[in-house]
């Protein structure tokens, strides 16, 4: 049993229940020490937000709502919201040089600055947070509107991560007091009407991953128990996973409901050299690794996204034709070779099964990348996949000279 959606959603797909496209579990978090509704947005600072609000839309069939700018005589920054289902993302792109989000794209690139939750009483979560320990960045404030009010405030996590609160349940605009409603960049439907790309791409955020510095993990982890009374997950690679092949030890931490689930990476001493120490040395700290979309027609999904010049990891056949990985895996809604001939990857455990695909870092620096995943009960993150998913990273590691 899940809870019904309690977000409007863009009206495309309406029959999906995203809590079980994300894997959440029936949970009142009124009795929580620091009650999350859920993710509300994820918000990239980026070099050219005209260009990236382009590519979301026509690559990943977001879709653009909102807008804020010099034409709103906000003069320092471009901001493009897109959404796809209940997922939203804000691309923001300095506009003056003298901006402090420039020299954010200068040290980083392009990169997520602000995992943003949907909290019932930011006062009270910016309170709990910063007497556990959080640095506060911004205190509870109003922002207002003709359409109302929105009340905010944020707190700072690993590198220069922020985590924005936002209580929305007093306002009626786009997206936040001062943007514009905005209609899509791309008209979509004549491709939609001709059957070549779904309605969307995915519906939800599933996770986001954080890469922190070696030994910084556990500290990570105390940090979201301790501040939103986050708890742990089954799922973690340790040191037997870690110098054997991933070079990384990764633990996860969620909220109540599980709508936020952050897993958090560290290098690990391996053989090879840590995908996370070349993320760590590219973005220059701590930061997002990785933002996994939750869809329910993930073939639908990598087929246009493919279409549309996405690159995906690659897994070699092996991976399909070992009879191991088949017997493991049993029936999936689709014949093996829907996967194989797609590069998806499927995972079973004891409360199903999910697929998932993984693209390459969606900017020039290996930083950020995103993850399709389609969950059928599997609450997990691919686990059986580890080992041929960090194979074809140290694959593009290897291509790039960083191994
Ligand atoms: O979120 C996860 O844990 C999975 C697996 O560098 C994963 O998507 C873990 C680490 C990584 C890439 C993927
Ligand atoms: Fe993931």
């Amino acid at each position: 049993m899940t809870q019904a959606i309690d977000r409007p959603t863009d009206g495309a797909g309406d029959d999906v229940d995203v809590d079980v496209l994300i894997g959440a579990v029936d949970h009142d978090i009124s009795h929580d020490p620091f009650p999350v509704k859920g993710l509300d947005y994820v918000h990239f600072m980026v070099g050219n937000a005209k260009q990236a609000a382009h590519y979301y839309s026509t690559a990943y069939g977001m879709t653009c709502v909102a807008y804020r700018g010099p034409e709103q005589g906000y003069r320092d920054y471009a901001e493009y919201v897109l959404t796809s289902g209940s997922a939203r993302f804000v691309f923001t792109g300095a506009v003056r040089p003298d901006a402090p989000g420039a020299a954010h794209v200068a040290r980083h690139s392009d990169g997520v600055i602000d995992i943003a939750m949907e909290v019932p009483d930011v006062d009270a979560a910016y309170a709990h947070a910063t007497a556990q320990g959080a640095t506060g960045l911004v205190e509870p404030n109003d922002l207002t509107d003709e359409h109302g009010t929105v009340r905010v405030a944020s707190i700072a996590t690993y590198g220069d991560t922020r985590h924005t609160l936002v209580d929305r349940s007093r306002y009626t605009g786009p997206f936040l007091p001062g943007f514009v409603a905005r209609g899509p960049i791309v008209d979509r439907r004549p491709a939609i009407e001709a059957g070549l790309q779904p309605k969307r791409f995915f519906q939800a955020v599933d996770h986001v991953v954080g890469n922190v510095e070696l030994g910084k993990m556990d500290e990570w982890v105390e940090f979201y128990k301790r501040v939103m009374g986050f708890t742990n997950m089954a799922e973690f690679v340790g040191d037997d996973i870690a110098t054997d092949y991933s070079a990384l030890m990764s633990k996860v931490v969620a909220s109540g409901t599980r709508k936020v689930k952050f897993p958090l990476n560290e290098p690990a001493i391996a053989r090879k050299k840590s995908q996370i120490d070349e993320y760590l040395e590219f973005y220059q700290g701590a930061g997002p690794q990785h933002i996994a979309v939750a869809t329910n027609d993930i073939l639908g999904s990598v087929d246009a996204m493919r279409a549309a010049g996405v690159e995906f990891l690659d897994t070699p056949d092996s991976y399909y034709d070992d009879p191991e990985l088949r017997a493991r895996i049993g029936n999936v809604r689709v014949p093996i070779e829907e996967l194989k001939s797609r590069k998806i990857l499927v995972d079973r455990d004891e409360d199903g099964y999910l697929l998932q695909i993984f693209t390459k870092p969606v900017q020039d620096r290996p930083t950020v990348f995103f993850e399709l995943i389609e969950r059928h009960g599997s609450l997990g993150f691919g686990k059986g996949n580890f080992k041929a998913l960090f194979e074809a990273i140290e694959r593009e590691q290897e291509a790039r000279g960083n191994l």
